[in-house]
């Protein structure tokens, strides 16, 4: 018997494949259910690991006696290692539930995995100490909210997504629970825009306003923003720039700037090497001005497309003259900017998809321009995009296993999608497929 009292084990687990091992970032979801943990007084061992022998020997050892391990999820091949892991652990008789975006958006299809024992929707900061509780025997099932799994009576209960907390009750990222080292941002060759030095990615805020027709942010953040306590804020980055000598940040914030003031009272704080992710609209020379001066250094937008009809069927709220515009005024401050682009989107005409490639085409020839995909779209339950390719006739995906192949880099051959003649020439000209 572990002498470490009731536990909780807190795992994300990846792929073992070389990109992953490239590009290893901050599980900042588990952090942020593990701090729900800590700050009710909950033990909890927190993991993110690669996939091998040794890992999965380690995870069993320290599994053995916890009341149970929940598997952070994200719909990508990770997938994989989660349900290899989630049987693992489920054949020994430990108690296992998965959390995270793909846990919350496809509850019934993660139970149907008889491994995995339940399903906790939504944000960790609203169920997980509630799921404790209910584990130790202090409440009732039904008093843990997005609570998913087999009842008494042998019937599998589907609870809605939590509506959101407050963001007062937001968590915070335990950073000296792992090893920052694994972390830091690791050059790629012949990789454009990448910015040298200790750099590590960080997340000071949660959601998005905007409703794009194809974001997660509208069914798992309901649209809204909320800022994390900006004295935590500056603990934790001073406590990495303290301990790991940071020297550059990378924003994964969905959309930093919404409250423009508070984003650059945190990037002027620090004023190092940093990249983030804005909206087009908001790229003025004001905010270039500002920007240079803070020492951003690359910004990340989300273009999607080159056609104007699907640019307005996704919300997105820019045109295509507009990133011609604002590519060039980002040159004139001598930013780098990455643009991300998606293909296979719901309806797309032939034209649609032309265009997209033509606009690519078109911003890959300036020096200071990387082009991000363009990936394939890939359908989340409840947006509004999902909705419109089911209607089509378009079948989802049954399983984890299924939903595994659902990357940015899946191949559109793939995707169960019918493709006209005509776009599988382009896809090919274009070297896609
Ligand atoms: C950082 C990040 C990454 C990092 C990975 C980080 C990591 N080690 O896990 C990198 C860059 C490697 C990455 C890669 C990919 N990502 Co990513 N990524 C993000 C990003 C920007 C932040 C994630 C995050 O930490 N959010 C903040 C935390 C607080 O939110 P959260 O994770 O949702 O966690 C909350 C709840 O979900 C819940 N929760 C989370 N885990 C758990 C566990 C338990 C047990 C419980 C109870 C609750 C719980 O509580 C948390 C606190 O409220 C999000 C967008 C976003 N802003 O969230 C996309 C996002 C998560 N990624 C996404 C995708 C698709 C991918 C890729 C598949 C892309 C690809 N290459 O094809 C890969 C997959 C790699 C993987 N790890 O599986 C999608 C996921 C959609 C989905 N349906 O699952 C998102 C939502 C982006 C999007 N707009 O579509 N990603
Ligand atoms: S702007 Fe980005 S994060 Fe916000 S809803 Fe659109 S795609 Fe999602």
């Amino acid at each position: 018997m572990n002498n470490f009292g009731k536990y909780i084990v807190l795992v994300n687990i990846e792929n073992d494949t070389p990109k992953v091992r490239q590009q290893f970032s901050p599980p900042f979801g588990l952090l942020i259910a593990a701090s729900v943990l800590q700050r009710n007084n909950v033990n909890v061992i927190v993991r993110h690991i690669i996939n091998t022998k040794e890992s999965l020997k380690e995870l069993l050892t320290i599994s053995k006696d916890a009341i149970a391990v929940g598997f952070s999820t994200m719909t990508s091949q990770n997938l994989l290692s989660a349900i290899e892991a989630s049987h693992m652990l489920h054949n020994l008789g430990i108690y296992v539930f998965w959390g995270g975006p793909h846990a919350t958006l496809l509850p019934e299809i993660v139970l149907k995995d008889l491994s995995i024992d339940a399903v906790l929707r939504g944000e960790a900061e609203a169920n997980l100490y509630e799921f404790y509780k209910w584990r130790t025997g202090e409440i009732k099932d039904d008093e843990v909210p997005g609570l998913c799994h087999k009842g008494n009576d042998g019937i599998i209960k589907i609870r809605p997504i939590p509506p959101l907390v407050d963001a007062n009750s937001l968590g915070y990222h335990p950073f000296e629970l792992l090893n920052i080292n694994k972390y830091l941002d690791k050059p790629i060759p012949l990789h454009k825009n990448f910015i040298p030095g200790n750099v590590i990615p960080i997340m000071t805020s949660k959601g998005c306003v905007k409703r794009c027709a194809f974001c997660y942010n509208t069914v798992v953040n309901k649209s809204k923003w909320r800022p994390y306590d900006i004295e935590r804020v500056f603990y934790e980055m001073d406590y990495l720039v303290s301990t790991y000598n940071i020297t550059g940040w990378l924003f994964y914030d969905d959309n930093l700037f919404i409250d423009s003031e508070r984003a650059f009272e945190i990037i002027e704080r620090y004023k190092m090497p940093s990249s983030v992710e804005i909206d087009l609209n908001r790229v003025t020379p004001l905010f270039l001005e500002r920007a240079k001066k803070a020492n951003i250094s690359k910004v990340y937008i989300g273009i999607e497309s080159g056609s104007d009809s699907m640019l307005k069927r996704m919300h997105k709220g820019i045109s295509k003259e507009m990133v011609r515009e604002k590519a060039k005024l980002i040159g004139e401050f001598e930013l780098n900017v990455d643009f991300s682009f998606m293909i296979m989107l719901p309806h797309e005409s032939d034209s649609e998809l032309i265009e997209t490639f033509d606009l690519i085409h078109e911003l890959e020839t300036y020096p200071y321009i990387k082009i991000d995909g363009p990936k394939c779209y890939n359908p989340y339950p409840g947006t509004e995009f999902y909705l419109q390719l089911v209607n089509s006739g378009w079948e989802p995906p049954g399983s984890n296993e299924e939903w595994a192949k659902f990357v940015r880099k899946i191949s559109p051959l793939e995707t169960g999608l019918s493709i006209s003649e005509r776009k599988l020439e382009i896809l090919k000209k274009e070297h896609i497929i």
